[in-house]
């Protein structure tokens, strides 16, 4: 439990710094994403503080401008929960764009991963006539009716990182390619396997929360591959992307497929991180010096911490700084403009070892994208949300 606490902090502390120092696309193309991604990773040291340098000043400007005019937006968003690092970093980030001092005036609700809870949230938010309604959806579906209300009530919705797939009834969309992260994964682990000359892939995945987007499209990328290369996937089973049910899992893991495995997939870092005390207490060695591999997706502090220490061998970046995407969308809407239904987020690929340096895969779109894979040093840790 160390880990959580010092990742809380560091999270709380590098997600002010970073506030903005993520790019963003809203071209509604995975593919450009991609290959935002790539550029943005090469300079993601130098383009943090110039962003955060541009973001101060735009904060300064918009906070005279909603003084100036003595307007306030009002706006209700339904967090998930509070089940990991990433997700302290989502919040914060929100919290910080949708500030008193930026024109807002916010009513959070942290969901606790409860999906009943989120919909009354949203319905409280209508019944509170806010200006505009926020939410990361826990499940992506079951939503038609509720935003069908909202709708009613003449509220716009802005939906952040994960997906709503059963209704087209909200104004705008920014978070991740998931299926995309699912396929790098598997397109990290085909060719570290070849350079490593390992024929037996044995697979065993500890899931997200499941039927969240995340879950579902990190799910659906990664098993294109272990179809494509024969993998033998032992099992999947969810670890409620929480460091505890990480371990649970793993725990079960290593007495039901001792021997028998050599590699892990945690679907976020906090379930590796659980994973990993469970791999130590069963003596099972894992890392670049280890016998079983272990992928991550998130990519936060203490996730790229471990990256550099070799436990983790690759971790793959799920941005949750949306905060200021998300309060450019409302404030265009506010002032009558029409905004993309969809932003992409840039993501770039981490890893320890730097033998491969680029990766040639075919996206969740069909193109065929080249991405860099980044050897993380202490300077893109200090960097990281
Ligand atoms: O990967 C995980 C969090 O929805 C992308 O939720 C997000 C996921 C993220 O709990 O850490």
């Amino acid at each position: 439990m160390k880990k959580q606490v010092l990742s809380s902090v560091l999270c709380a502390t590098m997600a002010a710094a970073l506030l903005a120092g993520c790019g963003s696309t809203s071209t509604g193309s995975a593919a450009a994403t991609s290959a935002a991604a790539a550029a943005t990773s090469q300079a993601a040291a130098a383009a943090t503080s110039a962003a955060a340098a541009a973001t101060s000043a735009a904060a300064a400007a918009t906070s005279a401008a909603a003084a100036a005019s003595g307007s306030t937006i009002k706006v209700g968003f339904a967090q998930v929960g509070h089940e990991s690092d990433w997700r302290t970093a989502s919040t914060n980030s929100v919290q910080s764009a949708l500030s008193k001092d930026n024109g807002f005036d916010l009513e959070f609700v942290d969901c606790d991963n409860d999906s009943a809870a989120q919909l009354q949230a949203v319905r409280q938010f209508i019944q509170d006539q806010v200006d505009y309604i926020v939410i990361d959806p826990i499940v992506s579906t079951g939503w038609d009716t509720v935003l069908g209300e909202a709708q009613d009530a003449g509220i716009p919705v802005v939906v952040i990182d994960r997906t709503i797939d059963d209704s087209d009834k909200y104004t705008a969309w920014v978070g991740s390619e998931f299926t995309n992260e699912g396929l790098a994964a598997g397109a990290w682990l085909k060719e570290y396997t070849e350079a490593k000359g390992i024929k037996d892939v044995n697979v065993l995945v500890i899931s997200g929360t499941t039927g969240s987007s995340a879950q579902l499209g990190r799910s659906k990328g990664f098993d294109q591959y272990v179809t494509s290369e024969g993998w033998n996937k032992l099992d999947e089973q969810t670890g409620d992307f929480t460091q505890d049910g990480g371990q649970q899992v793993m725990e079960s893991y290593c007495k039901s497929y001792q021997g028998k495995f050599n590699v892990v997939v945690c679907q976020n870092d906090n379930e590796a991180f659980g994973a990993e005390q469970a791999m130590d207490a069963a003596g099972v060695s894992y890392g670049v010096d280890g016998d079983v591999i272990l992928i991550s997706f998130d990519a936060c502090t203490a996730g790229l911490t471990d990256v550099l220490a070799g436990k983790i061998n690759a971790d793959f970046q799920c941005n949750p700084l949306q905060g200021p995407d998300c309060a450019k969308i409302i404030k265009s809407l506010a002032a009558g403009q029409t905004v993309e239904k969809q932003t992409f987020m840039a993501e770039p690929w981490y890893v320890h070892d730097s033998d491969l340096t680029s990766i040639t895969y075919t996206n969740n779109a069909g193109q065929s994208v080249t991405e860099d894979l980044v050897p993380v040093t202490q300077d893109i840790v200090d960097a990281d949300y």
